[in-house]
């Protein structure tokens, strides 16, 4: 279905903005934003947003303020107060420093791509040129020291296929989740010159679920054995899979549907073959949290400097 609509024509127009691949919109009087708090009639989103170039989006909320100030810091933009610019709607928190968004999408699919999709008619509308969308998250690693970041270069939905699976109108609907792969490659050689911790490119499989969607023993359910969670591993490791996390999927699949490079860097927190609980320290786990963001500045700041 998905094919059939779209074909395999851009939506991207020659001065790098974007069309929206839907004609309903077009009848619409005002397009309200509504888990952002900004609609296109009230707010002139191309004066306010006309210039992005970067979307960077995590889970949380202080994390991604933390990351506005560390972009601020590395692009040595003057900024001293960091607004909420969704502040109106609660949900979300979104920060604009520059070229560079920074915008929380907290846990999982839904609550992602609820996210992504405003984003994504934000930057169409501003009409925002040739933008990347980041995610840095957080994930567990499969036989790979916690610490490491793994950039993705494709998701696995729960059964184990590369897409998202959506039900539309009553049927699943299966969307491609594979990622830019000259991106990723470009953000591992940034990754490859830090030499505290490892990167890998791979597999991310994005689950469902924190307990027994990630083949977790500590749940407050489990109905399978080690032996079961351990072969599971043992698969996914076997296909190419680095890490778990929770939303690889979808934003592979919609970012790409949009026409929109994006890359998944995170740092994982823990080897699921050893352990399931998250047990480092709170100062370490921030630690490790910085990583991604490290990356993702450096290749802003390198973008930046080349323009
Ligand atoms: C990683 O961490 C979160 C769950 O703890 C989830 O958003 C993800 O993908
Ligand atoms: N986030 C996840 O989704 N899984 C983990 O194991 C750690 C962080």
């Amino acid at each position: 279905v998905w094919r059939k609509h779209y074909g395999s024509s851009s939506p991207k127009n020659p001065d790098g903005t974007f069309r929206l691949r839907n004609e309903h919109l077009s009848k619409l009087n005002q397009d309200v934003l509504y888990h952002l708090g900004l609609d296109n009639e009230n707010y002139d989103l191309p004066k306010m947003f006309g210039d992005v170039k970067f979307v960077c989006m995590g889970g949380t909320k202080y994390r991604m303020k933390e990351f506005a100030k560390y972009i601020a810091k590395s692009l040595a933009i003057p900024c001293e107060d960091f607004v909420n610019m969704t502040k109106h709607s609660h949900r979300y928190a979104m920060y604009k420093v520059g070229p560079v968004l920074s915008v929380n999408h907290g846990i999982g699919i839904p609550s992602m791509t609820i996210l992504l999709q405003e984003v994504i008619k934000l930057l169409s509308y501003a009409k925002a040129k040739d933008p990347i969308i980041f995610r840095i998250g957080t994930s567990g690693g499969l036989n790979i020291s916690p610490g490491s970041v793994v950039i993705s270069s494709w998701g696995l939905n729960g059964t184990l296929e590369k897409s998202y699976d959506i039900p539309v109108l009553g049927k699943i609907r299966k969307i491609p989740s594979h990622f830019d792969k000259r991106l990723s490659e470009e953000l591992l050689s940034i990754a490859s010159e830090e030499k505290d911790f490892s990167t890998y490119i791979g597999g991310t499989m994005a689950a469902d679920d924190f307990y027994r969607g990630q083949a977790r023993l500590d749940g407050p359910f489990c109905d399978y054995t080690e032996e079961d969670k351990m072969a599971f591993i043992k698969t996914l490791v076997e296909l190419g899979v680095k890490n778990i996390e929770m939303e690889a999927t979808a934003f592979a699949a919609m970012t790409r549907e949009a026409g929109l490079r994006s890359a998944d860097v995170c740092v994982t927190l823990v080897n699921r073959l050893e352990e399931d609980q998250v047990t480092p320290s709170k100062s370490k786990l921030l630690e490790w949290q910085e990583r991604p963001m490290l990356v993702i500045a450096k290749y802003i700041s390198l973008y930046v400097k080349k323009y």
